[in-house]
């Protein structure tokens, strides 16, 4: 028998995989005060306790399905493990059913982007793409569903990989690797180590320039992507090949594929993102065209530094999804680059112990203000320190004195650098009140300036 540990998108997911397999099972989460009448009227079969777990369970499982959310340190898990309980996640139980071919791909950032263009280069190639994993669609889902997929490309935090054991891809990748969920790991190693598990059987790894083979468990090929002259070094390694011209164009091998000036999105990591989703293609049949399709019409998705428009001369960001300083640091070189005046940087929420110093010289060079808010915005602000900058608590704070602290030709970047939860459900809703927040402040301001506010 299974226990299904935390009830949200993906336990929740567990549940109707269990009870579509008619296989029982237990169903637990941590948190005392869940609303769960909804679960207990849906799966009327199987029994649910909240806060502690009951002694009187313990013998009456053998494996734990455990959420990516709660770390396998906690002392009930730990306590769990001694026993001789297994631990898997539901990613595990997607490869033990799991027939048709898997791209999976793992890193610090650019999961989602990646993700969503290889799926997209897929289908425009004809094939039926399931897309799922950490972006949001659960695997299971995926497998409940009513399509047939050719092909499913996986998005897979580390927290996800942890739990995963017989995983088989043909194609995957660690993108990146910059520093997050310090508050999970003991350290970048076991952070690293967890990403590296997705290599663990796969046909082709991807492998982003200057990351290490070591950890690289046997793949049939290996395939390098990045933007220096020298990443191409095998016809399988995709690069930047500069032309007769000087025009520069994604390439593999010696081979150019798509001009950098066809790509919708400009900034050096998008053109990452889009050689390392090629890379990914490589075993399947996707032609220049399909490609050139992708990055002709992808203009990014919501919530990634998302242009909501220029509003009385300043132009207004929203990268709720950055919630890394890797990715703050990525958007705050890409816009610094592009604005024709300065950046008004939003950050903050709860930090997940990072090293906030690493933005410093980014921050210097293309900051007029930062605005720091939510829960741990002292701590955030003590790396700060000889930079212009505000405490704030809130972002509806935040956007209001952003806007008196801007000026023309500025941009406002919300990226907090940092996960939601302190003021949030998730990223998403962060997102969607700071677009509701920025509208209501020029529309209410217009409304001033006719007297009728
Ligand atoms: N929690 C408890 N007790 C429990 C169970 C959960 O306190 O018993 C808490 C967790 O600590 C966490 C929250 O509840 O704060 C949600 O945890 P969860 O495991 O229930 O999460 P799900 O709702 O199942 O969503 C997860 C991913 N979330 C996490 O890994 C935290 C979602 O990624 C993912 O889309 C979904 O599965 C489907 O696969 C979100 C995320 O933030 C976007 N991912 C992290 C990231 O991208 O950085 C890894
Ligand atoms: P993830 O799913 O890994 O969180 P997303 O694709 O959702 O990544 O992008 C989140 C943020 O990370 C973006 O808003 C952008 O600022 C940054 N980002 C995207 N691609 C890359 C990349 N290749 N390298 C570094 N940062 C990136």
């Amino acid at each position: 028998m299974y226990l299904v540990a935390g009830l949200g998108v993906t336990g929740q997911s567990v549940l109707r995989y269990f009870e579509a397999q008619g296989e029982p099972c237990l169903a637990f989460d941590t948190r005392d005060n869940l609303d769960i009448s909804t679960l207990e009227t849906t799966f009327t079969k199987t029994p649910f306790a909240l806060g502690e777990l009951p002694k009187s369970w313990l013998k009456k499982f053998d494996t734990l399905v455990l959420s990516p959310g709660i770390a396998q340190s906690e002392s009930w898990v730990v306590a769990l493990k001694e026993q001789g309980k297994q631990v898997i996640g539901d990613i595990e139980l997607f490869a033990r059913t799991v027939s048709a071919p898997v791209i999976a791909i793992t890193g610090s950032n650019g999961k989602s982007t990646v993700t969503t263009m290889t799926g997209m280069a897929l289908q425009t190639a004809g094939y039926q793409v399931g897309v799922g994993g950490n972006i949001g669609e659960t695997v299971l889902d995926l497998l409940l569903d009513e399509n047939t997929y050719d092909v499913y490309v996986l998005e897979l935090s580390s927290f996800q990989l942890e739990t995963t054991y017989s995983l088989t891809s043909q194609a995957s990748t660690v993108l990146n690797i910059s520093e997050d969920h310090m508050d999970r790991y003991p350290s970048m190693t076991e952070y690293i180590q967890a990403k590296m598990n997705v290599f663990s059987n796969t046909e082709l790894a991807v492998l982003p320039e200057g990351l290490s083979e070591q950890g690289v468990f046997h793949p049939v090929s290996i395939s390098r992507f990045g933007l220096s002259e020298n990443v191409i070094q095998s016809e399988r390694d995709f690069g930047i090949l500069t032309k007769g011209g000087g025009d520069k164009f994604l390439g593999v091998g010696k081979q150019p594929i798509i001009a950098v000036s066809e790509m919708l999105l400009q900034g050096k990591h998008h053109q990452l993102n889009a050689l390392a989703m090629m890379a990914l293609c490589q075993s399947f049949q996707v032609n220049a065209e399909h490609f050139k399709q992708v990055v002709r019409t992808f203009g990014g998705l919501p919530h990634r530094t998302q242009l909501l428009g220029t509003f009385e001369g300043v132009t207004w960001i929203n990268d709720s999804k950055g919630t890394n300083v890797g990715a703050t640091l990525t958007a705050i070189e890409t816009l610094g680059e592009q604005v024709t005046g300065k950046l008004i940087l939003l950050l903050g929420g709860v930090s997940k112990d990072a090293d906030f110093s690493d933005l410093l010289p980014a921050v210097q060079r293309f900051c007029r203000h930062t605005i720091v808010l939510g829960r741990d915005k002292e701590s955030i602000s003590a790396h700060l320190i000889d930079m212009p900058h505000t405490l704030v608590e809130t972002l509806e704070e935040a956007v209001s004195l952003a806007k008196q602290k801007a000026q023309q030709g500025d941009c406002v970047l919300f990226s907090p650098a940092c996960a939601s939860f302190d003021q949030f459900s998730n990223y998403l809703q962060r997102g969607e009140f700071f677009m509701q927040w920025v509208n209501e402040l020029y529309l209410c301001d217009e409304r001033v300036a006719s007297k009728a506010c």
